[in-house]
């Protein structure tokens, strides 16, 4: 984008400053402009004559969480790029509706994610280093290159690793949050998902049992507009997503996922409904995915510019910024030191990470079966054999 500084260790992975102003209501591409927000594109307070309620402190974190984002999304392009790692799902454009929810969450909460949610791992402690271990498919990285990369894990946060399947994750949500129910565990897990996700039989099942059961999960569906290369009109003839909520007995809330405040404010109240018995939401933030579906798409052979400058003007931390800016809680000298303490981190972070050392051989067998059956005994034996005087390939983690 023009017209923005250039930012000392990574330019090419700078949030946008300034550039073309943002249109003053902010329609939908479906749906109409129905939702509910608190900041306006110029980031003004919308939500009253009181003010913010919202500390200062607690203003900054959400800006460092949606910067750390952005960033880590250009240096992980610039390493699948290079062929450091195979593949990366990113998340520009998604900043608000990620650190929104992720923020309306306690840590004893459980989190079922889709493939947007790294930041949601990141805000609940997962350290860089292991993010970047697991897209290189390392042994210091729990799932020791087994998994796609970008499919993280964090026990610690009760971050469940993400499913390639879509939809599935939203079940697993359920049934955790079931789980709670039996134990009275006063928990809440909220379960991510995209827009294509909501074609799936299993966000109907998840979203019915829910439902029925009152389980404290929190349905968030961070609605970007596409699936792969398919426009959310052509996914549902239904007016919005949130919409669907009515035919499962549970409130169907539409945000403007590009307003962290509203987000956080509208994740906030779902899960406390949820934590006090009040049962399930389905919350649709309505924002776009504005670079690829992953590092192996190409969108501009499906879609048309105009609509990704369109979402470029509404880009939410440029939101958050004018926001902090009108509150004199940020400057471009702030903010300057708060992104080279982000580059920092996230530069020691691929350092960490990338200097771990790949999986050993038997990691292929193990994991799986408490006891290896007697074929899977035999084929590691046969495995360690061969490979007892010979090199692995490098790399043999991916
Ligand atoms: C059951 C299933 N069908 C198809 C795919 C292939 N696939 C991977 S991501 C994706 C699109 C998902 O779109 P959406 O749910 O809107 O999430 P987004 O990628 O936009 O965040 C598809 C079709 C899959 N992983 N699982």
């Amino acid at each position: 984008m023009s017209g923005r500084p250039k930012h000392k260790s990574a330019p090419e992975t700078a949030a946008p400053r300034g550039g073309a102003p943002p249109p003053a209501t902010i329609p939908s591409t479906h749906g109409g402009d129905d939702l509910i927000r608190l900041l306006s594109p110029e980031g003004v307070w919308l939500g009253g004559s009181g003010g913010s309620p919202f500390p200062p402190s607690r203003l900054i974190e959400l800006f460092r969480g949606m910067l750390r984002i952005r960033l880590l999304d250009g240096r992980m392009l610039n390493l699948q790029r290079q062929g450091r790692i195979g593949f990366f799902g990113q998340s520009t454009g998604q900043e608000a509706a990620i650190v929104g929810s992720a923020a309306a969450l306690k840590p004893e909460d459980w989190v079922a994610p889709a493939l947007r949610e790294a930041g949601v791992a990141l805000w609940r402690g997962l350290p860089i280093e292991r993010l970047i271990a697991q897209c290189m498919g390392k042994g210091s990285e729990v799932s020791q290159g087994r998994q796609m990369p970008c499919h993280h894990s964090y026990r610690a946060a009760n971050f469940i690793s993400m499913s390639s399947v879509i939809a599935t994750q939203l079940l697993h949500g359920v049934g955790v949050a079931m789980a709670a129910q039996m134990k009275k565990d006063p928990i809440v897990c909220m379960a991510y998902l995209g827009d294509g996700a909501t074609s799936e039989p299993d966000f109907h099942s998840a979203l019915n049992l829910a439902g029925v059961r009152k389980a404290p999960v929190v349905f968030f569906c961070q609605n970007n507009q596409w699936a792969i290369s398919v426009p959310f009109a052509k996914q549902t003839a239904s007016r919005s997503i949130a919409v669907k909520a009515v035919a499962y007995g549970m409130p169907g809330v539409r945000v403007d996922g590009n307003d962290v405040l509203a987000v956080l404010a509208e994740a906030g109240k779902a899960v406390e409904r949820a934590r006090s018995g009040g049962g399930p939401t389905l919350i649709e933030a309505v924002t776009y995915r504005r670079l690829g579906h992953s590092s192996s798409d190409d969108p501009t052979r499906y879609r048309d510019a105009d609509e990704v400058k369109l979402w470029e003007a509404r880009d939410p931390i440029d939101r958050l910024r004018k926001h902090l800016l009108s509150l004199g809680l940020l400057n471009q000298s702030k903010e300057e030191a708060i992104e080279e303490e982000l580059q920092a981190q996230i530069s020691e972070g691929i350092r960490v990470g990338e200097a771990g050392k790949e999986p050993p051989l038997e990691s292929l067998f193990s994991d799986v079966f408490a006891e290896l059956t007697p074929q899977l005994r035999e084929q590691r034996d046969a495995t360690l054999a061969e490979f007892a005087h010979r090199e692995l390939p490098k790399g043999h983690g991916h």
